[in-house]
């Protein structure tokens, strides 16, 4: 009996931390010549993979003629096209695996609004990898290993639950599961259970803090210190309102299920832009319109290689996010690029009478006003050939309806002064509009048919 619980205890040890959170230092902070020679190496590894086990991906390489072992850095790469979730759906449900089923620990989907849904297929290996970087990702955002970590992201196929939640494990935390919804009960355990990590949407997050409010609980007085937000587009003004509201510090994830989930990319204590592990991912940044790679610094499109997934290699995945990449070493000492705040997707952005916006831009207007609340939703309309916005936005309880038109015509102005757009604002009651559980509906797209590329709704998913 003995025995067996000192074998246990060695398998299940408390990984040791290094400074700035480094749980994996001599990888975090491995020289870029390394970093490089790894990428390589995994890279030839990752064709081999695709060439010998998908012959959907076999076609692609040749047609470019690189034959992996012909590869000799990771800019050879260049030469093959970009591929898009559209490949995944014609492939749908298996078909650019590299495994067979029986091969798989696990599979994922993304809904989508349309059509069908984008499914991603696990190796145990590939999970292993998953936690371990998800792991990487919470220490570098100050979890530390024995903390409570409350996982409201929805458990499922959407990847956000598990992912935190073997990250979590993975780090030696216990774990809350208690997956999106049911808030007031996520209320009363954040304080009888006294998590130090609150795992969430930013969305849900924010309906988390606004129903605490409503019952009198004081979370800021619980003891939350460390949130983990991501899976959507959020402005630096909505963080500081999470942050108030509950008392904690902000993180911002970034991931996808066609690159593996939660923690692709992490914030670290420093949070001037969220790191992207690329011992695992190589990371481009491309000119969504021509596909040609942006100046240093400049706004594109981030396109995804991995390194090492065993199930599903992906080349070059056009994620559709806009973001910018950073390149210079991080105050923590990492030396991995860092992704700065995912904007929007490319699909998200809205076109209004020749002004190009993304809904967090229009966020990050809004949420600076005290007397609005963050719950907003932008309506498309189309007017004769023009499409036109309106802006629905609640007002913080307390606020009197009749300061509401004076409210509308303050942001009115804010948006068309700060952004260049013309819209309707209209403030509505506190509780007017729908709460997330996951990811919020920002954007209720009601033209007869939105012309291809400059809208669209929501990426979806199981929430
Ligand atoms: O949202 C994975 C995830 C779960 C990430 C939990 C972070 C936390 P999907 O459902 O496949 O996967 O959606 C991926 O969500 O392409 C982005 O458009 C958006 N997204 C994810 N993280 C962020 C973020 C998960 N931090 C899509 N900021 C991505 C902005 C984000 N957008």
């Amino acid at each position: 009996m003995g025995a067996r619980l000192a074998t246990r205890q060695l398998a299940t040890a408390t990984p040791a931390i290094g400074a700035h959170g480094c749980l994996h230092p001599e990888v975090e902070t491995m020289s870029r010549d390394e970093l490089a020679a790894l990428q390589a190496q995994r890279l030839r590894e990752t064709l081999a993979n695709a060439w010998q086990h998908v012959p959907w991906q076999r076609s692609r390489l040749e047609a470019a003629g690189l034959h992996p072992d012909a590869l000799h850095d990771a800019a050879d790469l260049r030469r093959l096209p970009f591929m898009a979730k559209a490949d995944l759906r014609e492939h749908y449900p298996f078909g650019l695996l590299a495994r067979p089923l029986a091969g798989l620990a696990r599979i994922h989907a993304s809904s989508g609004t349309t059509g069908k849904p984008t499914v991603v297929g696990y190796t145990a290996g590939d999970l292993q990898c998953w936690a371990d970087l998800m792991a990487r990702s919470m220490a570098g955002a100050g979890v530390r290993p024995g903390d409570l970590v409350h996982n409201a992201y929805g458990y499922g196929l959407f990847t956000g639950g598990l992912g935190a939640h073997a990250g979590a494990e993975r780090l030696g935390c216990p774990v809350v599961p208690i997956s999106g919804g049911g808030t007031e009960r996520q209320v009363a355990l954040l304080v009888d259970f006294g998590a130090r990590v609150l795992c969430a949407t930013p969305s849900y997050a924010l309906a988390i803090a606004e129903v605490a409010e409503g019952l009198g609980v004081n979370l800021r007085a619980s003891r939350l210190e460390v949130g983990l937000f991501g899976a959507e587009p959020w402005s630096a003004a909505m963080r500081e309102q999470i942050e108030a509201r509950l008392g904690l510090v902000a993180y911002d994830v970034y991931g996808l299920s066609e690159i593996m989930g939660p923690g692709v990319a992490c914030e670290c204590e420093c949070r001037d832009g969220l790191h992207g592990w690329e011992d695992h991912f190589l990371f481009e940044l491309i000119d969504p319109d021509t596909g040609t790679p942006v100046p240093d610094g400049a706004a594109g499109e981030l396109v995804i290689t991995t390194l090492t997934k065993e199930a599903l290699p992906m080349l070059r995945y056009r994620t559709r996010d806009i973001t910018r990449l950073a390149a210079a070493r991080c105050a923590c000492g990492r030396t991995h690029l860092r992704i700065l705040r995912v904007t929007g997707r490319n699909d998200d952005m809205l076109i209004i009478r020749g002004v190009n916006v993304y809904p967090s831009q229009i966020e990050a207007v809004l949420v600076e006003r005290p007397q609005l609340a963050p719950h907003y939703q932008l309506v498309v309309r189309r007017e004769g050939v023009l499409d036109a916005l309106a802006i629905e936005i609640e007002a913080q309880p307390g606020v009197e309806p009749a300061a509401w038109p004076a409210l509308a015509r303050d942001a009115r102005h804010h948006v068309k002064s700060l952004i260049g757009l013309t819209a309707e604002v209209h403030v509505l009651a506190p509780g007017a509009l729908p709460r997330s559980q996951g990811k919020a509906v920002r954007v209720r797209d009601l033209r007869p048919a939105a012309p291809a590329g400059t809208t669209a709704p929501p990426a979806g998913g199981a929430r």
